[in-house]
């Protein structure tokens, strides 16, 4: 594949002011006329051809100015379309008719057919296989679209903006037509027909627009929609509100559908959803999936402004629309629920899914500066780093000044493709600080370390603490600059309160924000009258690994007494992850895990102090994952013996705590009629944890069985499912209990998809013969994405025995199932396929074993850019 460099960027010779787009639907053979309203730029000479990008098209027809070109005016192939035989004047009309197959698109890019029904994705370079264009993100378009279609098989037509007119044509068809007054470029046009059921309800926003909004889905799935509304119109308050944000089209549709490769779309007025981000009612979805359609609506409703009205100048500037719009859609979840539980979370899934990522091959900046793929780059690096870098940006300038940068952002680039200098320039205008150092967040790759050492001077009532950052090596980037990184801090007392510190020298701080700038920095805290205990990296302020030389004994006090409750989180973490990190050691020495009384002791008076959130106390009785601690330990892995350690110490703490566990298990039982709210979520969160130590504990399946089978709403049910298959998978509890979920949900597949991930994750090496049997379900089928990430997908990253089998077979399994998918859906290929990415981590023998697998797939004929791209950065 071609390399596309950031350096590379230069401007269009053409513009394409107005677009207007006919749709001929047919299943087989749809029809696309496209009138393109062209302009040359200033200075162009009219020799230039204008080149438009194409993707497996047909062309049928062209003109320009209405006239037929001559054979030698254009050369047209179907990744192509050069036309060379161009008017002098600067404005001309070109019309392409290009003919597409919706029902055979299996890429789930361009226009497709998902369940009969038509959907469309176009970023980020689908839109070329509609239709020839300027398919990149800088040219921005007023759209027109008609639409025809049997009238049986699509009585709604959909597209972005506001419907002008309908109406009923000869032969059983009939039309719609659409205009969307707003500029936008082409990964944002969107169309669906089809014959789907909806929800309508409307919102006034603070101007006095009234505003229709609905959302589509299957017929008889409509009550389901009703959260996703809920929490649509929650969205847009919130955009008021906090960002001073209005909609600005009279129709907001959101349409749900059920082969979809990303979560959702933001197209201007028409975002498309896979179903599973809408879908929700007590009886089928868990609170996860509450909180996920929570996140996605806004996320996908907030990038109206951040990504639409403003959007990125090429796709270098992924993270200026994605970072933001995470950042948003955190703080709105996090006003809707509970802040500090959200923060937790979200530090969990950085870890998780961005930290590893930036530790290994597939290592990025969050600007990246160059790509083979624009696909592969839809990554945790560009969504989830991005939002912790506009996270920084708001913590070193206080929220007033951010909001002013924000709003100076938006003065400035309403209507234009921006770019991340744009973003920050509005920050220091509206500050007068500088954050030229800062800005080096975008463009250097790797988890920064800081080492942190400290020391009490009792005699000068004196607290230094010495800081050190570091950053390794990454892909293209060997040596790094300093960074500026923000440390939000506290100094606790022995009474549990902060010390306020009389002054402080060396380092930058600011309010309670230590600016770290140089390599190594000190900062002294005068008046200080008694030794604290320092916590740093409150509400984890900079996404950074921190070694500190903290003794246990602050870690235990800080997990108790830590006014943050982030801080507190972090550092029983830390207790957690060295306990286990000891027990993997003695466990491959074959020694059993020796663990800490005390911990054990802190982890019951946490899960018993009733002073505490439930869904906090849930947070903190999940120990570390196996990828979290394989993570920690970096080298060498053996999942077996982390698995081995992991489970010694949910034994330790369930029989310790037996007792209170079940009290409180019993206190915690539902009461009335379910609520999606965080506090009772935090509630079934909590005692499901407790589920699954008790279940240790008494080292019996029967609490589970009872729970599954008087569960009145998903999370229980599928919880105790969780419990029955992993801990008691051989029983016949177990196996009555997937059977009673396959005939209860079995003629619905994306709850279903529970079915599958609760089997793909059963630990041990047995798990890879269940997912091969699985594959022959009949609700399986790997054309479908959300069921290929539920069972490969699942099995590939959150079954670490089961995947990493010490006989490298389910690499070998994964090898082919990737190269199966790969000439149907590149992209979905690609995904799954990072799951190898820190397969370098991994002891010698499993090691090869992964190499083999890697290279097997790099030497296969005929790979897609997307899995090529993947699979040789993954070898390195
Ligand atoms: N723009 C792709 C889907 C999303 O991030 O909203
Ligand atoms: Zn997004």
């Amino acid at each position: 594949g071609q390399l596309f460099r950031l350096e590379d960027y230069r401007p269009t010779d053409y513009l394409i002011p107005q677009t207007s787009l006919v749709f001929d639907l047919h299943p087989e053979r749809t029809i696309v006329r496209a009138v393109l309203s062209v302009e040359r730029r200033e200075g162009v000479n009219a020799s230039q051809p204008l080149v438009l990008d194409g993707d497996e098209l047909k062309l049928v027809e062209l003109t320009v100015n209405g006239a037929p070109l001559g054979d030698n005016g254009y050369q047209a192939t179907p990744e192509r379309l050069e036309i060379a035989e161009l008017p002098e004047e600067d404005r001309f009309t070109v019309e392409i008719t290009t003919e597409i197959n919706p029902t055979t698109n299996r890429q789930l890019m361009g226009l497709y057919r998902s369940g009969g029904v038509y959907c469309t994705q176009c970023e980020a370079e689908g839109f070329r296989r509609i239709t020839y264009f300027l398919d990149r993100p800088d040219v921005l378009s007023v759209y027109t679209v008609r639409i025809e279609a049997s009238k049986a098989e699509a009585p709604v037509l959909l597209s972005n903006g506001n419907p002008v007119k309908s109406g009923t044509l000869d032969g059983g068809r009939h039309f719609a037509v659409w205009h969307d007054p707003h500029p936008k470029p082409s990964y944002l046009f969107a169309l669906v027909a089809g014959d789907l059921g909806f929800i309508s309800d409307s919102f006034t926003t603070r101007s006095g627009r009234k505003v229709d909004l609905n959302i589509y889905v299957e017929h008889g799935k409509e009550p389901r929609a009703l959260y996703a509304m809920d929490a649509l119109k929650r969205s847009m308050t919130w955009d008021e509100e906090v960002f001073g944000r209005e909609y600005d089209l009279d129709v907001f549709n959101v349409v749900a559908v059920s082969d979809f490769n990303m979560g959702a779309m933001e197209n201007k007025g028409l975002n498309v959803f896979n179903d599973k981000y809408v879908l929700a009612d007590a009886e089928t979805a868990t609170d996860t999936d509450y909180a996920g359609i929570e996140a996605v609506i806004a996320h996908e409703y907030f990038h109206n402004w951040t990504g639409n009205r403003i959007t990125c100048r090429d796709w270098f500037q992924l993270c200026l629309k994605e970072g933001l719009t995470v950042f948003r859609d955190h703080e709105f979840s996090a006003d809707q629920r509970s802040r500090a539980v959200k923060r937790i979370a979200e530090v969990k899934t950085l870890k998780a899914h961005q930290f590893p990522e930036d530790a290994g091959p597939l290592a990025h900046p969050v600007r990246p500066r160059q790509y083979r793929e624009i696909n592969n780059f839809y990554t945790a690096t560009v969504y989830e780093k991005g939002s912790e870098v506009v996270r920084m940006i708001r913590t070193i300038l206080g929220a007033d000044l951010f909001r002013k940068g924000m709003d100076l952002y938006f003065e400035r680039h309403d209507g234009e493709a921006a770019t991340i200098e744009d973003f920050i320039k509005a920050f220091e205008d509206a500050s007068g600080q500088e954050l030229s150092q800062f800005a080096l967040w975008y463009e250097q790759a790797g988890t920064p370390n800081l080492s942190v050492s400290y020391d009490y001077d009792p005699a000068e009532k004196t607290f230094t603490i010495e800081l050190e950052q570091s950053l390794k090596a990454t892909p293209g980037q060997s040596r790094k600059k300093p960074m500026h990184i923000p440390i939000q801090f506290g100094l606790i007392g022995s009474d549990g309160k902060d010390i306020i510190p009389a002054s402080a020298t060396g380092a930058e701080v600011t309010g309670d924000v230590i600016h770290l700038r140089k390599r190594r920095e000190t900062v002294r805290f005068t008046g200080i009258g008694t030794r604290p205990v320092p916590s740093l990296l409150r509400g984890f302020s900079a996404p950074v690994t921190m070694a500190s030389e903290l003794p246990q004994d602050d870690l235990k006090f800080l997990a108790l007494n830590d006014s943050d409750p982030v801080g507190r989180w972090q550092a029983l973490a830390k207790l957690l992850s060295g306990v286990l990190i000891a027990g993997v050691k003695r466990v491959r020495g074959g020694k059993p895990p020796v663990i800490d009384a005390d911990i054990i002791g802190l982890v019951g008076r946490i899960a018993a102090d009733e002073t505490l959130d439930a869904a906090f106390r849930a947070l903190c009785l999940t120990l570390p994952g196996e990828s979290d601690i394989a993570r920690e330990i970096g080298s060498n892995i053996d999942p077996d013996a982390v698995l081995a350690s992991r489970e010694a110490l949910i034994k330790a703490i369930a029989e310790t705590h037996v007792q209170t566990f079940a009290s409180l298990y019993d206190k915690l039982a539902n009461k009335g009629a379910f609520s999606p709210d965080a506090e009772s979520a935090g509630r079934r969160a909590f005692r499901n944890s407790l589920l699954d130590y008790l279940s240790v504990a008494e080292d019996n399946s029967s609490r589970a069985e009872a729970q599954f089978h008087a569960a009145d709403n998903m999370t229980d049910r599928a919880a105790a499912l969780g419990v029955l298959v992993h801990r008691f998978g051989d029983e016949t509890s177990a196996r009555d209990a997937l059977a009673a979920f396959e005939k209860r949900f079995g003629d619905d597949p994306l709850v279903m998809d529970k079915w599958f991930i609760v089997q793909a994750t059963r630990p041990g090496a047995g798990a890879l013969d269940r997912v091969r049997a699985l594959m022959g379900h009949r609700l399986f089928s790997l054309d479908n994405p959300n069921r290929t990430r539920a069972l490969i997908g699942a099995f590939a990253t959150a079954n670490q025995t089961g995947f990493n089998r010490a006989d490298g077979a389910a690499y070998n399994f994964f090898a082919d199932t990737i190269l199966k998918i790969d000439p149907e859906n590149p992209q979905l290929a690609a995904r799954l396929l990072t799951a190898l990415r820190s397969w370098r981590s991994l002891e010698p023998v499993r090691r090869e074993h992964a190499r083999a697998a890697l290279a097997r797939i790099a030497g296969a004929e005929k790979l897609s850019t997307d899995v090529k791209d993947i699979v040789e950065r993954t070898l390195g």
